[in-house]
């Protein structure tokens, strides 16, 4: 039933890795389904759809709000987003899920590799800046990240590859029949 639009929502901390699970999903569903998929990544979103928003509650809460609002308008019209912001409010991600379901499928992944790993890996240097306080409400560290109790899936990529990742994420849709 691949004309089912589906929102998939990818939930975890900064350097999380659920930018690189988002794009690899992207990658194999694409390969080995006939569904069209639009990635709505954090950094594009917030230069193009969000950009002016900063990190407080109320900027958060619009940035991801607008996301979930683009991925169910994709859904409505039978296509796929993928989207990867951190999206650290509960109450914002159930607003997310109920457009979505409205328009279609959700599927809900908490990349949830916790903060010290996220932390010692410190790609960009950004937690280190927020330890010594250059970045104000820095998620996780000066700002609250609200753990799903809701996912679909939960994946630590501290523990399992990108490959078994993806795997994990194609198993479900297959289940769902989304597929
Ligand atoms: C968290 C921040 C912050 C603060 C800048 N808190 O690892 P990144 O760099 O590339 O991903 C993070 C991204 C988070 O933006 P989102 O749009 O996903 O956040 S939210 O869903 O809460 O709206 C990080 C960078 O922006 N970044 N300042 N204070 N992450």
């Amino acid at each position: 039933t691949t004309e089912r639009g589906l929102v998939m929502l990818f939930t975890g901390l900064s350097g999380s890795g659920k930018s690189t699970v988002a794009r690899a999903v992207v990658e194999a569903v694409v390969e080995r389904s006939d569904r069209t998929v639009t990635l709505l990544d954090g950094d594009v979103v917030r230069t193009m759809l969000s950009s002016g928003l900063g990190f407080s509650r109320p900027d958060r809460e619009l940035n991801v709000r607008r996301i979930g609002w683009v991925a169910a308008e994709i859904a409505r019209h039978g296509g796929t987003a993928v989207c990867a912001p951190i999206a650290p409010y509960a109450s914002v991600r159930a607003d997310v899920r109920a457009m979505a379901e409205r328009a279609g499928a959700y599927v809900l992944v908490h990349v949830s590799t916790p903060l010290q790993v996220c932390e010692a890996r410190d790609r960009k240097g950004l937690y280190a800046k927020a330890r010594a306080g250059l970045i104000p409400e820095f998620t996780g560290i000066s700002d609250p990240y609200e753990a799903p109790d809701d996912a679909d899936l939960v994946l630590d990529t501290s523990v399992v590859t990108l490959e078994e990742c993806v795997e994990r994420v194609w198993r479900l849709l297959v289940d769902r029949r989304l597929v």
